[in-house]
């Protein structure tokens, strides 16, 4: 997939539920001039009626993991959530749980900056081979590439793959194509509110992560409401609260994704996690 320069940009928000997939959407072709015939701001408004449900997702199911073949894929774990709820603490948190247990790769994706691999290399997250960063530039859903993630597997050969997209709003989740497994990050520092809003991201991924509790508290957030709504939105998916800057929550997260890996490749859970 080549660099994304156009704009005004040319999607249909239906596909932002599925967007960071290998082929996510996009018209890159030369027309771009649908802008005109949609009030000039160059996207088509078709409605998302609901934003899916747990029990329907596209990730995380026995069927999804069947197609793929493991010898040449990674496991691989997509991170998303809005900007800043702390998708990369986490990715460093799960690099230290789990990285003497299993063979691990990270993808870092931001619009105009490596920062979030920098960031984990300083932290010694793992050795900077098995991190690559993404510079996807403007263009919002073309918050993963394909390509980064095939090089990195080649040259690294991961057994477990996380792939953390570009911060972006509640419309967005990861596509099947991409990820084998989703974490959705938000935080408490958003509102109570933001379960019950219910994007994709939270209503389909295989695990929902409700961060910064240790600031519920100064934000006036209630983690019963989180919780109550996050079930409701959610059915039987699991929804872990953490604070993972401090260290809580990391196992049981960890634990989710190794089952999830395990289940997926045939491969046994490493024994702390067993
Ligand atoms: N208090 C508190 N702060 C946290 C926690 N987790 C992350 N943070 C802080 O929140 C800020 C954002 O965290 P990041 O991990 O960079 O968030 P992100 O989702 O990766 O952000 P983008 O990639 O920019 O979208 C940082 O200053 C973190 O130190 C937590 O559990 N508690
Ligand atoms: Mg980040």
């Amino acid at each position: 997939m080549s660099a994304h320069s156009h704009s005004p940009h040319d999607h249909d928000h239906d596909e932002a539920a599925t967007c960071c997939g290998g082929d996510h959407g996009h018209d890159h072709g030369a027309a771009h001039d649908r802008a005109a015939s949609h009030g000039g701001h160059g996207h088509s408004h078709e409605h998302l009626d609901h934003p899916g449900t747990y029990a329907a997702r596209a990730t995380g199911s026995p069927a999804l993991w069947a197609t793929r073949a493991w010898s040449e894929r990674a496991f691989t774990v997509g991170i998303g959530g809005p900007v800043g709820s702390g998708k990369t603490a986490l990715t460093l948190k799960l690099c230290e749980e789990l990285r003497d247990a299993i063979a691990l790769g990270v993808c870092t994706n931001d619009i105009f900056t490596r920062e979030d691999a920098e960031f984990l290399t300083r932290k010694g997250a793992l050795p900077a081979a098995r991190i690559r960063a993404v510079e996807t530039g403007g263009c919002p859903h073309a918050a993963i590439r394909e390509d980064a993630l095939e090089d990195l597997t080649r040259s690294v050969k991961p057994e477990l793959l996380f792939c953390e997209s570009g911060g972006d709003n509640l419309a967005a989740n990861f596509s099947s194509e991409l990820a084998d497994f989703t974490l959705y990050v938000i935080d408490v520092a958003g509102g109570d509110k933001v379960p019950r809003k219910g994007g994709p991201g939270i209503t389909q991924s295989d695990v929902l992560v409700i961060n910064k509790t240790d600031l519920a508290e100064a934000v006036s957030s209630s983690l019963e409401v989180m919780d109550r709504d996050a079930k409701k939105m959610r059915g039987d998916g699991p929804t872990v609260f953490a604070a993972v800057k401090h260290g809580r929550g990391v196992t049981e997260i960890a634990k989710e994704v190794l089952a999830a890996w395990a289940k997926a490749t045939g491969r046994t859970v490493p024994a702390p996690w067993a």
